[in-house]
């Protein structure tokens, strides 16, 4: 656990993620151009940045530097600032980058203050976060200690809670990565998983997946290769539910793997991860 610096309330943190990330929100979806495409790609050809993705992060970034001028930021697309505060922003200014470009209404903004470096495995938590799915109006929250909270449009925020089902009743989630060779190894390892769960769903979006968790909508996720920014406010909003978010070996997620859910369903989803990994062998990293 990192502490929190003196004077700081996570609970306006949390207040100040929803506010930005609401705002980036309305931007990517209003002032997203006719005939948007892909401005460039980054580690494969799949793996795609369109003009909103950095209109969005620039707006983030701006904002954030508004409110909350000595934190430090962290973004997925261009643009980092140093923390003088001990709290540091962590954003994916557009969350399912691939089905915003389709207009597959499953992307999120996703903005967390976390403490510590997001950059090193294990040295960073987030205390604070906001995930908005711009296109349906769902808006979750959650701050350390605060709890995990849902809205949508001008509706009540509704406290989320995880849900303990067996691994057999479970709704699994789970993502594929932009490298072939790594889909072909995550396909392999879903060869051992989707005979053990009730049905699988890959909904394009971590901060989404995770946010699911929190509310039931699934009961357990996993994937490998994601990166702070996808995860960092979606961690929060399902454990602040109840969840377990780790890696395979109860530390904290990392790109090696991200697994959650309800603390004994993690375990099993765990358990079977392992045995589908030894079966299937390492991942062929080139
Ligand atoms: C996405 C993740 C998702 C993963 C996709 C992609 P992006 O992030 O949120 O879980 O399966 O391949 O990495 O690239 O849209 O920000």
């Amino acid at each position: 656990m990192h502490a929190l610096p003196p004077g700081v309330d996570p609970a306006e943190l949390a207040r100040i993620a929803l506010t930005v990330a609401v705002e980036a929100g309305r931007l990517v979806v209003d002032e997203r151009p006719a005939g948007l495409g892909v401005a460039e790609t980054k580690s494969s050809a799949t793996d795609i940045v369109t003009v909103m993705d950095q209109r969005s992060q620039d707006h983030l970034l701006a904002r954030l530097g508004e409110l909350r001028p000595q934190d430090g930021f962290a973004g997925e697309e261009r643009g980092a600032r140093a923390s003088e505060s001990g709290i540091t922003w962590v954003v994916d200014p557009i969350d399912g980058t691939v089905n915003y470009l389709y207009e597959i209404p499953a992307y999120a903004v996703s903005v967390a203050a976390v403490v510590g470096d997001p950059g090193v495995d294990g040295a960073w938590q987030p205390v604070a976060g906001a995930v908005v799915n711009p296109v349906t109006g769902e808006r979750y929250t959650a701050w350390l200690g605060g709890g995990s909270w849902r809205s949508v449009g001008d509706e009540e925020p509704r406290r989320l809670h995880v849900t303990e089902t067996s691994l057999g009743q479970a709704l699994c989630g789970t993502g594929f990565g932009y490298d072939a060779d790594r889909r072909a190894w995550q396909a392999a390892v879903l060869t051992h998983v989707l005979p053990r769960v009730r049905d699988i769903r890959r909904l394009g979006s971590a901060a989404l997946d995770l946010c699911r968790v929190a509310e039931g909508s699934l009961d357990v996720y996993y994937e490998r290769g994601l990166n702070p920014w996808d995860v960092a406010a979606g961690w929060l909003v399902a454990t602040e539910a109840g969840a377990v978010v780790s890696d395979l070996h109860g530390q904290a997620p990392r790109a090696e793997l991200t697994l959650a859910g309800a603390p004994v369903l993690h375990t099993s989803l765990g358990t079977a991860l392992e045995r589908a990994i030894e079966q299937v062998g390492p991942e062929n990293v080139r």
